[in-house]
């Protein structure tokens, strides 16, 4: 699984929230009893928790005032390893691709770029994290250069139209703002589909991928406030609520997608998903529905372009 996105859109504090919220499926507190534990390797455990502890001192910055970035940037391309656990016995490896944005910009030849490259090319889900207030509110340039649709477009285009099935995911952070009622969220929704309108066209034309709309709150306590100017330069001005809680929401939704996905593909097409999907050759039944399950707890809510056949339930 890869990510793609430019500098400072969320990549690295998806995947953190996403650690957490998953790797506590078999708490007491949590309802989804699975019997599944999302088991990080062991750099892959000290980045992401780090990280998460980070994002979590959120919580002590006055309220009202500016909040400053809490993570530093990822640099250069860095495997983030899972295993998907079921009862104390490994069952799945997942592999997410983490990188340093600025490298969806570079040129051919640059060794971080042409690394990037091979890898998009390998990868089954692509999850393009989109940085919601820009799109809401930035304008034309302030947008383009937060999120570079163009660019994105650019790479993924070639991928996404080899005969191989693919799950898109465009994954929405920082829009805390819009997701309080239904007319705000149909407001981020439009400005997306504004700026993404060139491949969404495309989309429609190709029968092997199946994209997916996800919005997320990761930090869920800081709200897109305005956007002050010095000089040329534009920022994006984020302000920590009072009476909210540091409470990621929906960051699971983007692996839950992923492995509905999967499970669809492999009894579609075998042979292309051997190796992805090794879980394949487990005769455990009740891993398999473990697994269906996990699947089946994905919200229903979020818009689903291209071949929605692709991700269609799978029971
Ligand atoms: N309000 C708000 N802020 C967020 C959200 N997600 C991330 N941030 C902020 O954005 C900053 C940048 O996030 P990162 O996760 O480091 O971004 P990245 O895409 O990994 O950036 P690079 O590694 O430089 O490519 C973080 O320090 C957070 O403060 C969100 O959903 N809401
Ligand atoms: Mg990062």
């Amino acid at each position: 699984m890869m990510m793609v996105g430019p500098d400072g859109v969320g990549k690295t504090t998806l995947l953190a929230t996403m650690y957490h919220e998953l790797s506590n499926l078999e708490d007491d507190d949590n309802d989804d009893q699975s019997g599944f534990e999302l088991v990080a390797s062991q750099d892959t455990h000290h980045d992401l928790q780090e990280a998460y502890q980070k994002l979590t001192t959120i919580v002590t910055q006055p309220t009202f005032t500016p909040t400053g970035p809490l993570l530093k940037g990822t640099a250069g391309l860095i495997e983030r390893q899972f295993e998907m656990v079921f009862k104390g016995k490994k069952e799945l490896d997942l592999v997410f691709c983490d990188i340093a944005g600025g490298i969806i910009q570079a040129n051919e030849g640059n060794r971080d770029f042409d690394e990037f490259k091979t890898r998009l090319e390998q990868a089954v889900v692509i999850i393009n994290v989109i940085d919601g207030s820009a799109l809401v509110e930035g304008n034309d340039s302030l947008s383009a250069k937060k999120n570079n649709p163009r660019q994105i477009e650019k790479l993924l285009q070639p991928i996404l139209t080899n005969p191989q099935n693919h799950l898109l995911l465009f994954v929405i952070t920082k829009c805390e703002a819009w997701l309080k009622n239904e007319k705000t969220q149909t407001l981020l929704e439009r400005a997306f589909e504004k700026q993404y309108e060139m491949m969404l066209k495309w989309l429609k034309h190709v029968e092997n991928v199946v994209a997916v709309l996800i919005p997320v709150k990761t930090l869920g306590c800081v709200e897109f406030t305005r956007i002050d100017s010095h000089g040329d330069e534009q920022e994006m001005v984020f302000i920590r609520k009072p009476n909210l809680r540091f409470c990621p929401e929906n960051t699971d939704q983007p692996l839950r997608y992923a492995l509905a996905f999967a499970l669809l593909q492999h009894n579609q097409n075998r042979s292309q998903w051997n190796q992805f999907v090794r879980w394949i050759f487990n005769e455990d039944v009740a891993f398999q529905k473990a697994l269906t399950e996990f699947a089946q707890g994905r919200s229903q809510t979020f818009k689903i372009y291209g071949n929605s056949s692709l991700i269609e339930v799978t029971k």
